[in-house]
């Protein structure tokens, strides 16, 4: 089996983003299962052509989108990607989501392929936090999670795919009020939910 996981870059203000620091720390290879990385902008539709360029070229049977959810606590594998689009921070490319549907003919939700629940024993059994979440938000992440199920349901039916969102790291919450983890736990449980991913 064949894995593209990516990360996105830095956005916001911030000068790391956990989730292309993880990715780039994952195992070449799960229980013999190839893993591509690739890094994402954080730009509305730009993510998406980014993905679907790979996809194309790599042809992998699994895509697992990694993002930063500043403020949890846990690994959070998304249950679904909703056609919304809105938020008040600009993307990288210096402009805002035009507040509406992500697809106009796309369907109002859908469901990740990948064994969410699973997933979540899986990471907790190595030790580190997670939970089921059911919201990936309206901002680029949500926006990359819909566009690659729009894109199974018309180029790539046979993938499977979903999203996982990850804290901060430690040094991006200077105060130590907010909630984040290690680099290490954040790759320790991201291969731990492939892995179960890929055995499903
Ligand atoms: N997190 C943002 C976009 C990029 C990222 O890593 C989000 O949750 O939408």
């Amino acid at each position: 089996m064949k894995i593209l996981v990516t990360g996105f870059d830095p956005f916001g203000g911030e000068k790391v983003n956990p989730a292309i620091e993880a990715v780039k720390k994952l195992p070449d290879a799960i229980d013999g299962n190839e893993i591509i990385k690739l890094e994402v902008p954080t730009i509305f539709y730009q993510s998406a052509q980014v993905v679907k360029a790979k996809i194309e070229q790599e042809k992998p049977d699994m895509v697992i989108n990694v993002g930063q959810a500043g403020g949890r606590s846990a690994i959070t594998p998304e249950r679904i990607a909703i056609n919304f689009q809105a938020g008040s921070t600009p993307d990288n490319s210096g402009k805002g989501p035009k507040e509406g549907k992500i697809e106009t003919d796309g369907a109002d939700g859908y469901f990740t392929q990948l064994p969410i629940k699973q997933m979540v024993t899986a990471i907790r059994q190595v030790g580190i936090p997670a939970m089921v979440s059911n919201s990936a938000g309206t901002y680029v992440c949500n926006h990359l999670f819909y566009e690659v199920q729009y894109m199974r349901v018309h180029e790539f039916p046979d993938l499977k795919a979903g999203f996982i969102h990850i804290p901060f790291l430690p040094n991006q919450v200077k105060n130590g009020r907010r909630p984040s983890m290690s680099l290490n736990d954040m790759v320790t449980g991201l291969t731990a939910a492939i892995k179960e991913a890929i055995h499903d």
